[in-house]
């Protein structure tokens, strides 16, 4: 999910500062830890995992990363992103189990051990909509992204950050800022970045990696999404709509849409923007919830993830998610009328 998390409402109730060093001792205590995100990882979910488990690794501890899905195609050069797992031994036992940028338990894979097996949980997130399903909650609404989070634990921990963690945290920030742009993009996560890139970081190599290497068949798949551009509600609500047909028809995959809704948002004089997934064919046998996938994105004055909730998703105030099943005119008229009364 992309950020914009400073109007949050009671984004103190998490208290950050007080569960830092709980989470920073969970990990400081742990021999054997299992890092998880949300299905369908994002660069931030990814990034920030990825940046624990290599500082964890250095510190001579023993770390699986789990994740079912395909990783993000421009995230996959992250260090020690090929050593994701996609699968658990159904006896394997953790001292601590991280979740990043989660939301809620129901969103991580199938395979996370339960409490018998997990150790402690960590739940590192920033969303304000978040669940409290950990044992340590380290919830920060205003942190740019995880990666933030992850970053104050590395430090936490007497740690220095290395060049590879330090890549997996400015992609997080990357993803989460929209390179910078987002109204989340503030003091502490530019004073971040400045750090990693001492630390080794190159922005070039690293914009070239996660935007400027796109495979071919997703500008295809982009033409094909923008030609289902339509305007409501007097050009406040544009809204996209993704096929199978489409993905299929140009050899893709859903995980290559990832910012084409943004194109929807840039239009002047819209407010929210909106897209429609439709469910792939196979998504019930991958243990997905069933239904279309929406994604929201906001400039600001309505805050969409009051309208995912409508629809039991979630996210932050600019940038929201639900799926909802059902027939594709009653989704599409249910999520039009719950946008009609944000944007009254
Ligand atoms: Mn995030």
């Amino acid at each position: 999910m992309k950020a914009v998390n400073r109007e949050a409402k009671n984004p103190r109730d998490w208290k950050p500062a007080e569960n830092l060093p709980k989470a920073i001792a969970a990990l400081r205590d742990a021999k054997r830890i299992l890092f998880t995100m949300h299905r369908h990882p994002d660069g931030d979910e990814l990034g920030s995992a990825l940046a624990l488990a290599c500082a964890m690794k250095e510190l001579g501890k023993d770390v699986v990363v789990y994740n079912p899905d395909e990783l993000p195609y421009n995230f996959r050069f992250l260090p020690m992103a090929g050593a994701v797992v996609k699968s658990l031994g159904a006896e394997e036992r953790f001292d601590a189990t991280v979740a990043t940028d989660s939301g809620s338990a129901d969103r991580l894979g199938p395979e996370v051990p339960g409490p018998e097996r997990r150790g402690v949980m960590v739940n590192l997130d920033h969303h304000v909509t978040t669940h409290p399903f950990g044992d340590v909650n380290y919830v920060d609404p205003e942190a740019a992204a995880v990666g933030v989070l992850s970053y104050k634990i590395i430090r936490g921990l007497g740690h220095t950050v290395s060049r590879d963690a330090a890549q997996c945290i400015y992609a997080s920030i990357l993803a989460d800022t929209g390179s910078f742009r987002y109204s989340s993009t503030d003091p502490e996560s530019l004073r971040i970045a400045a750090e990693l890139v001492e630390a080794g970081v190159e922005p070039w190599e690293m914009t070239v990696q996660v935007y400027e290497q796109q495979p071919l068949a997703r500008m295809k798949l982009l033409a094909e999404v923008l030609s289902t551009l339509e305007v409501a509600e007097g050009g406040k609500l544009a809204t996209l709509t993704i096929t199978q047909a489409m993905i299929s028809r140009t050899g893709t995959t859903h995980d290559l849409t990832d910012g084409f809704i943004n194109h929807a948002r840039s239009i002047d004089g819209v407010e929210v923007a909106a897209s429609f997934t439709e469910p792939a064919p196979d998504a019930l046998a991958k243990g997905e919830k069933p239904g279309w996938r929406v994604s929201f994105r906001s400039r600001g004055r309505v805050d969409v993830s009051k309208v995912a909730q409508a629809f039991g998703g979630g996210g932050h105030k600019n940038a929201a998610g639900c799926t909802v099943d059902g027939p594709e005119a009653d989704v599409r008229s249910r999520i039009a009328a719950e946008i009609h009364k944000q944007l009254a």
